[in-house]
């Protein structure tokens, strides 16, 4: 090589490594652009972000197995049998393509000659930024019949690509160890991680995934494969549910780059389950997609019914009511999904909306022609759900009139605080009235109001929203809130922008939770998107040294604590007590520890966790004993005082 040129390389070299570290550094500077958050939420997302580039390489067509491995120390190992990544010296920057793909910021799968049509990611930065993220990173790629290896800490190369071995297969092995001084927890959940794994299986029909939890010697592993993609997805959703009709609809059609496929079926629940996913990222806001769906399906049901005179006259069902008891997935794969909506989940495209349209219209009405019993059952479903919305309009225009008629409309339990601006106010929803006295008494009452609830609660799994209103234990809730329920619910009209869930950490406590977290999420879902639901947080333990007290609110803090407190006296004694319960705290104890915005920690209540609780709930009180039976002999320790 030429001097001349030889430098000019040099100085591109540098010019491009000064870049590459300028990005890394931009992702370590401000972690919660590029993954969203620094919790456990982003650093679970680190594993997809590497295993959405797999899955890119599979919806190429070239991988067939994917693995997650949780390995000991919450390192994570992902691999493919895909092509490999390339190795080859890219000629813009001299260097190898493996390299760029870990150190440049949005290079990740999006180069080279393979030019994928899709992409998922929901941020879609790719692997640098996991790179940029993790203590330590080793990447291993089959190829060629060679295996490469390369090294990375913190973004930076500890060991350039080199060739460590030979191998007759193709695919890519990538090992990272998340680093602890970007994120507040760095141990993952297996079940996060297994539920998105499914989720992603269900979605790519065909690709194997499997996840294993390594930790321990008896950690967890599942291999998940669906040949019938989404179809198979909408039968697992209502696996513990009672469907209507055998069959599971099945739609799909394309255009240009873009395709759509959708499945559905009814069950015998009052819920509504849609779920949509764009290029396999969760579109928890809706979007075109969704939106396209709904218009059509309710254009069908009703054409359908009006042609076959299952509905007379001018009637009509509602959107809502031709969506009573569903499940639906529905997927689409475009080129380039734009992503809008506070959270970036709402799928903004709208020739997407047309097409989903398009195909719902078309193939529903196929499917109804050809099913007519099937298509009776869902119609009649839907006129039902629509009788019981005109009963439950009329029972909430009686709260309405009661409210405004009567001027104690307040419910005779709620101990009210005197704060009446709801950004300044919380109320603590307590389980018996015991507690509920000590927090009556314990609280601030300038910006704290307490409601207990007691006894048994309604089933809402099988309660329709005129029940519901009318039920004498949920109704002080639904009052005390101020904001309405179901369709009307109206967050503007809050009375209290904190809603603290107070119940023991035991199996009535978290029945209670559980009980009401369902209700929130069925009747008042704005609540929980809009993060105004919390658990309290009572200690688990008390720990007394001569005139000191402390408590602890799980084993290891109590340990913790515990050797601090003896400090260098090895033979000083702690008294150590498990918290038996709200109630028998005294008022000063549950404030100190619960209620003092000071001391006290509160979780917030996330979609999630919502999620989770309506699947639970479903299990325990739906109409199938099987499941039920199962979940409780496997929670046994948990849950000896439920009944079924
Ligand atoms: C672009 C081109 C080629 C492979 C890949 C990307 C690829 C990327 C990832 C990321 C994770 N696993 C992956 N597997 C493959 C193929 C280029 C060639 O044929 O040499």
């Amino acid at each position: 090589m030429s001097d001349e040129l030889y430098q000019r390389v040099e100085q591109e070299y540098d010019a491009n490594q000064i870049q590459v570290l300028e990005g890394l550094e931009a992702v370590r500077k401000r972690p919660g652009m590029y993954i969203g958050s620094t919790s456990a939420s982003g650093l679970h997302h680190l594993v997809y972000e590497i295993v959405d580039n797999a899955i890119d390489e599979a919806l190429a067509g070239y991988c067939k197995h994917i693995t997650v491995t949780i390995n000991p120390g919450d390192s994570i190992t992902v691999t493919d049998d895909g092509r490999g990544i390339p190795v080859d010296i890219q000629p813009q920057t001299g260097r190898p393509a493996l390299e760029v793909v870990y150190t440049v910021l949005h290079a990740g799968g999006k180069f080279g000659g393979g030019g994928y049509k899709v992409s998922g990611g929901l941020h879609g930065v790719g692997a640098s930024v996991v790179n940029a993220l993790s203590e330590w990173l080793q990447v291993r790629v089959h190829k060629n019949g060679n295996i490469y290896e390369m090294r990375f800490a913190r973004g930076n190369i500890t060991q350039e690509m080199k060739i460590v071995g030979k191998t007759d297969r193709n695919g890519t092995e990538v090992t990272f160890q998340p680093d602890s001084e970007m994120f507040d927890t760095v141990v993952f959940d297996y079940e996060t991680l297994h539920t998105r794994m499914r989720e992603e299986a269900f979605l790519n029909a065909g690709l194997t995934i499997t996840i294993a939890d390594k930790r321990t010697e008896d950690g967890k592993d599942a291999t998940m494969c669906y040949e019938g993609g989404i179809r198979e997805f909408v039968a697992w959703c209502n696996r513990n549910k009672n469907p209507i009709h055998n069959d599971i609809v099945y739609m799909r059609g394309t255009k240009g780059d873009a395709s759509a496929e959708i499945a559905l079926q009814y069950n015998d629940s009052y819920n509504e389950f849609l779920l949509s996913f764009a290029n396999d990222v969760h579109t928890t806001e809706g979007g075109m997609h969704e939106t396209g769906f709904k218009t059509a399906l309710t254009r069908v049901l009703n054409a359908y019914g009006t042609k076959n005179g299952i509905i007379k006259g001018d009637d009509k069902v509602t959107g809502e009511d031709c969506r009573e008891g569903i499940t639906a997935i529905i997927s689409v794969k475009l080129t380039e999904a734009q992503f809008e909506g506070q959270t970036k989940t709402k799928l903004g495209n709208a020739y997407i909306r047309t097409l989903v349209d398009g195909i719902v219209n078309e193939q529903l009405t196929t499917y109804f022609e050809e099913h007519p019993q099937t298509a009776k059952i869902i119609l009649e479903k839907a006129m039902t759900a629509n009788r019981a919305r005109e009963a439950a309009r009329k029972a909430r225009d009686s709260i309405r009139r009661k409210t405004a008629l009567g001027g104690a409309a307040m419910p005779d339990k709620l101990r009210d605080c005197n704060e009446s601006d709801p950004s300044l106010t919380e109320i603590y929803i307590v389980e018996g009235d015991s507690a509920g006295g000590s927090a009556t008494q314990g609280r601030d009452s300038r910006f704290q109001a307490i409601l207990p609830l007691w006894g048994k609660m309604l089933n809402v799994e099988k309660a329709r929203e005129d029940k519901v209103i009318g039920n004498d234990k949920l109704q002080p809730v639904i009052t005390a809130l101020g904001a309405g329920i179901g369709e009307e619910f109206d967050t503007s009209k809050l009375r209290y922008h904190k809603v603290v869930i107070m119940a023991d950490a035991d199996v009535d406590g978290s029945h209670i939770r559980t009980l009401l977290l369902t209700f929130f999420f069925r009747f008042m879902r704005p609540l929980i998107e809009n993060g105004y639901v919390y658990a309290a947080m009572p200690p688990l333990f008390k720990l007394v040294r001569g005139k000191t007290t402390r408590y602890a609110f799980s084993d290891p803090e109590r340990d913790q604590i515990s050797a601090e407190m003896r400090g260098d006296n090895p033979n000083a004694k702690v008294d150590i007590s498990r918290n038996k319960g709200l109630g028998e705290m005294d008022p000063h104890e549950l404030w100190e520890t619960t209620m003092n915005p000071e001391t006290r920690t509160l979780k917030r209540i996330t979609l999630e966790d919502a999620t989770r609780a309506d699947e639970i709930f479903t299990l325990l009180m739906g109409e199938k004993v099987e499941p039920r039976r199962d979940y409780i002999e496997q929670n046994a320790q948990f849950a000896q005082n439920l009944d079924y």
